[in-house]
């Protein structure tokens, strides 16, 4: 909590996704962060539960990291976008599609996943065009999906909240497949066996309108805002498949699931399944600088590159693409997250996340557990007529118990830092446990 004698004006700055008059009334402030902890005002510790947003898989206050800023501030702090570049950028775009699935070869830089997923839809649009086919214009989102606040992602996204002041201006010509968790058992551990036929559904909105108006199907591979919605076994093939017969763009919106979360480089060599594009943000730079961007198969890039040699191909960027301080935090926390010690570390640390986790299961008032790789959500029944309080309540007793928790709903979700011990995984859970049975 913030200290009574604090002269901190906290009324001018308007908080993103956050009920502003009650945190203002009480406001939880955060002073610094170390390892997987950060520290409030008060001198109190809290265990990062979420890896910040998803974005601080190797903890904070990284070493390589900061040393790397330092030097990058002055040996180049900016350097425009547009007509001139710098090696890190060079180097940084090598270094993700070398981690990407095979046949993903070319990486364009934004600032976040919004910014990312527009990129992308852009990116699958004008493709189309390039080759002579402007009428697939259609994009197909799923229910439940997040894909940014951007009035693209809004729109291919599936969260009635964010999208309901904004109804009359969602882009037109989008449909939704259904959520993947549609009508599926509870207490699942990984990947449900049943639900496959839920991908059919693709089947359905391409014959409605045709595959040649349709661009691109977007989906995260495991739903993560919408609290860790797993896809089914063999889901994500089909969708590939569809997409295949009826020449449509299969997006992977990685910004969560991608580098390392689900033990894998990206969710797409987890599930055995290429897309055509790929957008991450979060992780790549560990969080410490914005930065995000969309990885492409070399047909498409390829596919730009018709036209007068001066032409410009793309029409779209943005003044930050690829900077350089962005760039040598994502240089150095590759170094890290590219590592198969990573990677084993993450796949060990998700068998102790599943047994603990789904040790809530008998609980009172929790309604589902779910989890893949490192992460995992734990649904709460609501109060009644009153959704999303009795997680805000579990939210706040979560920090009297020394974990800072992150809540959609009423649903909490857990994704902890890499850096993990078996332990803390351990005593995370427990802590949640007692934030549950206090919260009532
Ligand atoms: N796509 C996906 C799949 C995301 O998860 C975005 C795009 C947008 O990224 P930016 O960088 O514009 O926020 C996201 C972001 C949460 C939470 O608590 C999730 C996100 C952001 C903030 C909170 O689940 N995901
Ligand atoms: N608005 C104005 C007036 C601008 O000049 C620019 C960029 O030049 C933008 C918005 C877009 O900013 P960014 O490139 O950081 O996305």
């Amino acid at each position: 909590m913030l200290e009574p004698s604090s002269d901190l004006n906290v009324e001018p700055y308007w908080l993103p996704f956050t009920p502003n008059r009650y945190f203002k009334r009480q406001p939880k402030i955060v002073v610094r962060a170390e390892g997987a902890y950060y520290e409030m005002a008060d001198g109190k510790r809290l265990f990062d539960c979420l890896s910040g947003l998803w974005c601080c898989p190797l903890g904070h206050a990284h070493r390589g990291i900061a040393d790397a800023l330092a030097r990058q501030v002055l040996e180049l702090d900016y350097a425009p976008a547009f007509n001139i570049g710098h090696p890190k950028a060079f180097r940084l775009a090598e270094r993700i599609a070398a981690m990407a699935p095979s046949g993903l070869t070319h990486v364009f830089f934004a600032n976040s996943g919004s910014e990312a997923v527009d990129s992308a839809l852009k990116i699958a649009l004008a493709y189309h065009r390039y080759r002579g086919e402007a009428t697939r214009t259609r994009f197909v989102g799923r229910e439940r999906g997040y894909h940014g606040v951007g009035f693209g992602g809004m729109s291919v996204g599936g969260m009635p909240a964010n999208r309901k002041m904004f109804s009359p201006l969602m882009l037109p010509g989008v449909d939704h497949l259904s959520d993947t968790r549609r009508g599926g058992r509870s207490f699942v551990r990984g990947q449900p066996q049943t639900g496959v036929e839920l991908a059919d559904e693709l089947e359905r909105i391409v014959a409605l309108h045709d595959p040649s108006n349709i661009a691109a199907v977007i989906v995260e591979p495991v739903a993560g805002s919408a609290g860790v919605l797993v896809p089914p076994v063999g889901y994500l093939n089909r969708l590939r498949e569809i997409c295949t017969r009826y020449g449509i763009l299969l997006i992977f919106d990685e910004v969560i699931t991608g580098f390392g979360r689900l033990g894998t480089h990206f969710a797409a060599q987890r599930f055995g399944v290429t897309p055509d594009l790929i957008t991450f943000a979060k992780a790549v730079t560990n969080g410490v600088v914005p930065m995000g961007g969309v990885i492409v198969r070399r047909e498409i890039y390829d596919a730009f590159m018709t036209g007068g040699e001066r032409a410009i191909e793309l029409f779209h960027g943005y003044t930050y693409s690829g900077h350089p301080i962005a760039a040598a935090a994502g240089l150095a926390a590759l170094d890290a997250l590219v590592q198969p010690a990573t990677l084993e570390r993450v796949r060990l640390l998700e068998q102790v996340l599943e047994n603990a986790v789904h040790s809530l299961v008998r609980e009172g008032g929790v309604l589902d557990v779910r989890n893949i790789g490192l992460a995992a959500a734990v649904e709460l029944e609501p109060d009644p007529g009153q959704p999303g309080l009795r997680a805000a309540r579990v939210f706040d007793r979560g920090i009297a118990e020394g974990v800072l928790l992150r809540v959609t709903g009423d649903t909490v979700a857990l994704a902890p830092p890499f850096i993990s011990t078996d332990e803390e995984v351990r005593s995370m859970i427990e802590a949640l446990r007692r934030a549950i049975r206090a919260a009532g």
